[in-house]
């Protein structure tokens, strides 16, 4: 065999400033609405993808500890795609470490699947190409399309028929000094994940509707803003973006809550924050954290004052990242 089998990735996590929340109804994973992030470097996945003849069943060793069975079952679902693409046969042994907190609303999964996409197709002798791997990261984990670019990255709605839905890059990194400033409020993992929050979101609010029909302005605003680099245009989008996802979240019957007390005094904080004069604007994922999206010159004052707020663990400071990419490979 000459083609490498093996080979390392690492990929950092994206915030979406335009959330996407729920999914169309039609399979292939496809998003309810369109969505806009930022790539973060400051926390990252690296993943070791080895398709390898001497092992039965696909391995997936998350943290340096054998992973769950459902966390298994996904990476198995993207790393079949891999083989019908590249007519390996072999099962994999599959490596990946977090230098944050797993599974905890820090967007772990996206950095996960777009590790885990690069890597696999890199070890399965496919040429690099960052539009396919978005696309196989998205039919597994939604979020994971937009990890596979740096900088600043989209993803449209899924339409009936869509089968393949990449991620598209909107921006570099260097386009614009941005900070996101991590308020960490707990370690643990989170009480319910994203997959099931945002189903049964769809499934039982009344808000749901509602929020498909009006996440499209608000992405193009979001998009507008990040294009002009206009922060005080792109704040209040990006808040109400997150916001009215949590709102959906919240009328689902019964509740689905990310929200902790620390969140909600975090909230307030931002909020105080700005009315003394320091630009910074919330947004918060499935999990209890808040993440404050600033000017790079102001991320360290933003994360002291972060810092002050009961309930807030520590900060974590990113800034515009690269997309996912290999490191190594055999
Ligand atoms: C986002 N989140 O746009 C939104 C905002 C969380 C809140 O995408 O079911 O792990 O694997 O497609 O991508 C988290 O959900 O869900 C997410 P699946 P995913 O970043």
């Amino acid at each position: 065999m000459t083609r490498p089998l093996e080979a390392v990735a690492i990929a950092h996590p994206n915030i979406a400033l335009a959330k996407y929340w729920g999914k169309r109804p039609f399979g292939h994973n496809l998003p309810a609405v369109p969505s806009l992030s930022v790539t973060l470097s400051g926390m990252l996945t690296k993943t070791r993808v080895a398709f390898d003849p001497s092992i039965a069943e696909d391995v997936l060793i998350l943290n340096r500890a054998e992973a769950p069975a459902h966390e298994t079952k996904r990476v198995r679902s993207l790393l079949a795609r891999v083989r019908e693409l590249s007519g390996i046969s072999y099962k994999a042994r599959v490596e990946s470490t977090n230098d944050f907190p797993t599974a905890s609303g820090l967007a772990s999964s996206a950095s996960a699947f777009s590790a885990l996409a690069v890597a696999a197709m890199r070890a399965a002798g496919l040429p690099d190409d960052a539009s396919q791997a978005s696309d196989l990261a998205r039919k597994t984990s939604v979020s994971a399309a937009r990890s596979a670019f740096g900088g600043f990255a989209k993803l449209r709605a899924g339409v009936e028929g869509d089968v393949d839905l990449p991620a598209e890059s909107v921006a570099p990194a260097e386009h614009w000094d941005l900070a996101v400033v991590v308020a960490v409020t707990r370690e643990g993992p989170k009480e319910v994940g994203s997959t099931e929050g945002m189903q049964h979101t769809a499934d039982t609010s009344p808000y749901f509707p509602t929020w498909v029909e009006s996440a499209p302005a608000l992405f193009a605003r979001i998009e507008a803003a990040v294009l002009a680099r206009d922060l005080g245009a792109l704040g209040p989008a990006v808040e109400q973006s997150a916001l009215a996802m949590h709102a959906a979240a919240l009328a689902a019957a019964p509740a689905t809550v990310y929200f902790t007390g620390a969140t909600v005094e975090a909230i307030r904080a931002v909020r105080a924050m700005r009315s003394r004069g320091l630009e910074g604007y919330l947004t918060i994922d499935a999990g209890p954290h808040v993440k404050v999206v600033t000017r790079g010159a102001d991320a360290k004052e933003v994360a002291r004052a972060m810092e002050e707020v009961p309930g807030v663990l520590r900060t974590i400071i990113t800034t515009p990242g690269e997309g996912a990419r290999v490191i190594e490979s055999a």
